[in-house]
């Protein structure tokens, strides 16, 4: 055998390894910094971060399949078929290469020639991080013909790296048990970690991912050979598509790698997800800008140089390209930089041209060599252009002069006196009569009332002109005052929190989805900067003696008739927000120092525009089946 394990004891420890148990030991006293959060979401990202050093090494070429257990006392290991981490003795650190890997923050990258390392990670932090935050972690290394093993307790070894036995595999497998002091409940969630799992195999097209949960007994496995190109053919696949197979246009330039498959459909509306090293990118940035720009430019051209686009026409805009646009965009990069509030923007420079260049050469190509697709793709983008000419004079009418100030103010919209519009807030109320209550209930000087009555138009299913002729839509376009479309700009909204209240029944759930999906569609920002919330109003009031006690589950209200067991209780149901008097809507669900708001979040994209689309679009048995099957989680929120 040609290397010696390491043999250091504690005691042998030089002043290098105390700086770096400091720095083991700032983790354990800031985890937030490395992982994001101590909640059930920082607790999931030590499983993705050893996976992503599974991914590493599929992309660098030695691994294609990667476990995932989840153990019944929540322990879990991630067994990969890679190389195995390096075990010799590195002479900078007078340590195994493998210890160095599990105690020092940053050293995967500096070890066996490893020059290209993705950090998927929030901040890319690795091994170490994870062996920091759990109460224990094991390793073991299948290489060069032995099985090691090297034991830790809080980041720190237990053992000395040992020689358990002999083997013809190589690979690594890490068992960690998530530290209670630093987690509190280590309780993971099997479909979240399914979810992204499956997400990060349609992302590494040669690897495999399976799933194994042994406290409930379920397994996964996620293999897909088309990676990103399967992903977007399952989006669209309750979708009509103009071409049957996704373009896939992939390259390196320099050291970041491009994969972007691009597939249309009959329908109006555009589902383009980003990634950049395997993170959802909701924000976009630099490498979906250049993917746009080299779309509308390539598709301009191919009709120009084929006069499908006559002399006269004017340009296929950035908006003609997109309708019935299904894309994905993938980037893998050395030092990706996330910038923007929720870091979920992509920022390098040089991304854009590297993106740009790829998609530009890929399609021009393809749309050469298949000149049907090319055909029915660019008839579709022309009907759009007409499409969008009505829509533009429809939303003409929405501002009658110029501006959007100069726009007249829907005469059922009671404004607050407040200017500032950090502090106000509209209440989007489902029906005239909750909307009379939230006006009289309300505290006028920063909550203005919107009342909108009847269904809002389903934006999924409308072309656009549509869209913008409907007049509940248009009177929250003209009420928020930040535009839409290509005119939307953000610095004009008139509210900073945007409030959808509605009944607790089922024409309420549906008109929510209908304005959720219409934000999600036309405004996602206004979600993504966490500007839409949803109300909770009480499901029950609870009468008892003199006292009064609004519960808001079903849970809820049990509990407190249990609680109140023996006084005589008198139980009432609110189905509506109507049969609640203006005081009693401003004490449960619109006072800000008594109420409780959702905030929508985009969890997941990916699940989001599904959603979205299952929900609102014209298929109708897969709807079927959806709401039957979440019928339960509908009333949680995350979309
Ligand atoms: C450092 C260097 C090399 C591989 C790895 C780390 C590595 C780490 C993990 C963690 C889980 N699975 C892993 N697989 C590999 C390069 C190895 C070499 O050059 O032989």
């Amino acid at each position: 055998m040609s290397q010696e394990p390491n043999n250091n004891t504690f005691e042998d420890y030089s002043a290098e390894d105390i700086r770096i148990l400091d720095g083991l030991e700032a983790v354990r006293l800031r985890p937030g910094m490395y992982i994001g959060s101590t909640d059930q979401h920082g607790l999931h990202h030590l499983v993705y971060e050893i996976v992503y050093n599974s991914i590493d090494e599929a992309m660098a070429g030695y691994c294609d399949r990667t476990q995932v257990t989840i153990h019944k006392d929540n322990s879990v290991t991630v067994a990969d078929n890679g190389r195995g981490i390096p075990v010799e003795i590195h002479p900078a650190t007078n340590t195994s290469a493998l210890e160095a890997v599990m105690t020092r923050l940053h050293a995967g990258a500096k070890f066996g020639g490893h020059t290209y390392t993705v950090s998927s990670g929030l901040h890319g932090v690795g091994a170490s991080v994870v062996n920091a935050l759990s109460s224990w972690l094991n390793v073991e290394v299948n290489r060069q013909g032995k099985v090691y093993r090297h034991e830790y307790q809080q980041g720190t070894p237990i053992s000395d790296l040992k020689v358990i036995g002999d083997t013809d595999a190589t690979g690594t497998t890490i068992t960690f048990l998530a530290d209670t002091e630093i987690f509190g409940d280590i309780d993971y969630d099997f479909d979240t970690i399914c979810q992204r799992l499956k997400e990060l195999a349609y992302l590494n097209k040669n690897l495999e991912i399976s799933f194994k949960d042994e406290r409930i007994d379920q397994e996964a496995t996620f293999y897909f050979e088309g990676g990103i190109a399967s992903l977007v053919r399952r989006f669209n696949r309750n979708r009509q598509v103009l071409h049957y197979q996704p373009i896939y246009l992939s390259g390196a330039v320099d050291s970041t790698i491009v994969e972007v498959a691009v597939q249309y459909n009959d329908g109006f509306t555009e589902s383009t997800l980003s990634f950049a090293n395997c993170v959802n990118t909701i924000d976009g940035g630099t490498h979906l800008t250049g993917f746009r720009s080299a779309l509308t430019r390539v598709l301009n051209d191919y009709s120009r140089k084929n006069k499908l686009l006559k002399d006269t026409e004017p340009n296929l805009t950035g908006d003609d390209v997109r309708d019935g646009l299904t894309a994905i965009i993938s980037v893998k990069l050395a030092e990706p930089q996330f910038e923007g509030q929720t870091k979920a923007k992509l920022g390098n420079p040089e991304l854009k041209a590297q993106v740009e260049g790829v998609v530009a050469d890929g399609l021009s190509l393809h749309l050469e060599q298949h000149p049907d697709e090319a055909k029915a793709i660019i008839e579709k983008c022309l009907i759009a252009a007409k499409a969008r000419e009505a829509a533009r004079k429809a939303r003409d009418l929405i501002f009658k002069r110029s501006g959007f100030e100069a726009a007249t103010l829907p005469g059922k919209l009671a404004s607050c006196s407040e200017s500032d519009p950090r502090e106000c807030e509209l209440y989007l109320v489902e029906g005239d009569s909750a909307g009379g209550s939230a006006k009289q209930g309300r505290d006028r000087r920063f909550q203005a009332i919107l009342p909108l009555r009847g269904k809002i138009l389903n934006v999924e299913k409308a072309r656009k002109d549509k869209v913008f002729e409907h007049e509940e839509i248009r009177a929250i376009i003209t009420a928020l005052g930040a535009g839409v479309g290509d005119q939307l700009d953000f610095s004009r909204l008139r509210y900073h929190r945007i409030i959808i209240m509605t009944d607790a029944d089922v024409d309420g759930s549906h008109i929510r989805t209908l304005l959720l999906t219409f934000f999600y569609r036309n405004m996602v920002e206004l979600i993504s900067q966490g500007h839409l919330f949803i109300a909770q109003p009480p499901l029950y009031c609870i009468r008892a003696g003199k006292q009064r006690f609004w519960t808001y589950s079903e849970k809820e209200k049990d509990a407190k008739l249990k609680e109140l067991k023996g006084n005589k209780s008198e139980l009432q149901r609110y189905k509506g927000l109507g049969e609640m008097s203006a005081e009693q809507l401003w004490e449960t669900t619109m006072n800000p120092a008594s109420r409780t708001l959702l905030k929508v979040e985009i969890k997941d994209a990916m699940t989001a525009d599904h959603i979205f689309h299952m929900l609102m679009g014209s298929e109708v048995p897969p709807r079927k089946s959806f709401i039957q099957a979440h019928a339960k989680s509908v009333r949680n929120l995350d979309i």
